[in-house]
């Protein structure tokens, strides 16, 4: 029995989409991205109250790159996985866990501009920042498409970059990356992904998130408190 432990629009989708793919029978738990996850039931099975979290019989994963390498293994038949000795293997693994890179990114950005409650919590410098570090991440992936897909075919690694980038394109206009781009909207014709998408917006309200400016800043250090379930 595989269960997983989802939030619509966040990295769990990597783990839906690969389920997906992998077109294999499971069921999907799904949660509000608020303290559910941080209080029991659920945060026996995960205790740093995070998505993904994947049960296979008795087996619990906690890490969207572990759920994503373990389900490869498991179901080889799908040629999602690149199993060691393959030629493709060491570009198949960096590109798995590269999406963390991104991921990491985009995720910061979530907290400034959606999970953070109060305007005078966010940084105009933070997002700046992380919004460039986040596009330099994009510009590797634009440099890495010399074909259809990263590798030569289809992969885990497509799925999981690409769940990544549908993350990061709330913060960075993909217009500058014309690989990447058809690379995405290639991957968004699969049925597997459509399959991965909420009905609605769940998490994301805008299609796109600008960087504030400074002088958007609303500074009120009396208020600034750092949430006691962080
Ligand atoms: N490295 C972990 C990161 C998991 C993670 O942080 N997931 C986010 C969703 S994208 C989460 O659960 N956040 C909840 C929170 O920070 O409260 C993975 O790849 O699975």
């Amino acid at each position: 029995m595989i269960r997983l432990h989802h939030v619509p629009q966040t990295r769990s989708m990597r783990s839906l989409w690969l389920l997906h793919e992998l077109d294999v029978s499971f069921v999907v738990q799904t949660y509000p991205f608020d303290k559910t996850l941080r209080q029991e039931p659920y945060v026996s099975l995960n205790p740093t109250g995070r998505v993904p979290t994947l049960q296979l019989d008795d087996i619990v994963l906690t890490e969207s790159g572990a759920i994503t390498e373990y389900l490869c293994e498991r179901f080889p038949e799908a040629g999602l996985g690149r199993d060691p000795g393959h030629a493709e293997r060491a570009a198949w693994l960096n590109w798995l866990h590269f999406a963390e890179t991104i991921s990491h990114h985009a995720a910061t950005l979530t907290q400034q501009h959606i999970m953070l409650r109060e305007d005078h919590m966010r940084s105009p410098i933070i997002m700046q920042l992380e919004a460039k570090r986040l596009a330099r991440t994009l510009r590797t992936v634009e440099a890495g498409l010399s074909s259809d897909y990263l590798l030569s075919e289809f992969s885990a690694a497509d799925i999981s970059v690409g769940q990544a980038v549908y993350m990061a394109m709330h913060y960075v206009r993909l217009d500058d990356f014309p690989r990447l781009t058809a690379w995405f909207n290639r991957l968004c014709a699969r049925p597997a992904w459509a399959k991965s998408l909420p009905a609605g917006d769940v998490l994301f309200k805008q299609t796109f998130y600008p960087p504030w400016e400074a002088s958007d800043a609303r500074p009120d250090p009396s208020q600034v408190k750092v949430p006691s379930d962080a």
